[in-house]
């Protein structure tokens, strides 16, 4: 068995977080562990398809994905939730919507530089040219997490090592 929780992934764009989230996935279900990803882009194009990057559009696009976070957690899953979520406000908020422990701030680490080099999808490219407006990190802010549960650092670990250290948080904790 497992206890549900959400555990949720912040940081800078091509930080690593989906790749990360959808490799825990594949482990905890080789563990039978009921386990599912909710990837911010992918949520873009769904439910929060009418939302765009201003600082209000990025609290409601979290504040979304929270509730359904939250509905998944309650129907027993281990939610992994991978969002950018660049302002301290708006993950405290979601974390607020949690009862103590079932939420797990996981800052996934990586320097700009890091991430801008990359640039799977282009966009640090189209962001310096100015092609893409508020595009974060480049002319949007990134609040780093100050006390997340979980810090990996993508540039220094390996995926595995990453998995595992987070795999050991949740059986160190009593998740499973
Ligand atoms: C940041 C942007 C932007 C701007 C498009 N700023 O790395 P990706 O490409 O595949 O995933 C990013 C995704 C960010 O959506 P989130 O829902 O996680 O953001 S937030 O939590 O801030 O609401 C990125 C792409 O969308 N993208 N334009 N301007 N990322």
């Amino acid at each position: 068995g497992h206890r549900s929780c959400v555990l949720w992934f912040t940081g800078l764009s091509a930080s690593g977080k989906s790749t990360l989230a959808f490799e825990l996935e594949r482990q905890l279900y080789a563990r039978h562990i009921h386990a599912y990803v909710l990837d911010g882009d992918n949520l873009r194009h769904g439910i929060n398809q009418d939302l765009g990057f201003s600082p209000e559009d990025r609290s409601e696009n979290i504040r979304r994905a929270s509730e359904v976070a939250k509905l998944m957690m309650d129907a027993g899953f281990i939610t992994l939730l991978t969002l950018i979520s660049p302002n301290r406000e708006d993950r405290a908020l979601a974390r607020s919507k949690f009862q103590e422990g079932e939420f797990v701030e996981i800052y996934v680490d990586c320097p700009i530089e890091v991430c801008e080099s990359r640039d799977p999808k282009g966009l640090y490219k189209k962001a310096r040219a100015g092609e893409i407006r508020m595009f974060t990190g480049v002319s949007a802010s990134y609040e780093t997490p100050l006390t997340p549960e979980i810090t990996v650092s993508s540039h220094l670990q390996t995926l595995e090592e990453s998995v595992d250290q987070i795999i050991r948080y949740l059986i160190d904790h009593g998740y499973m």
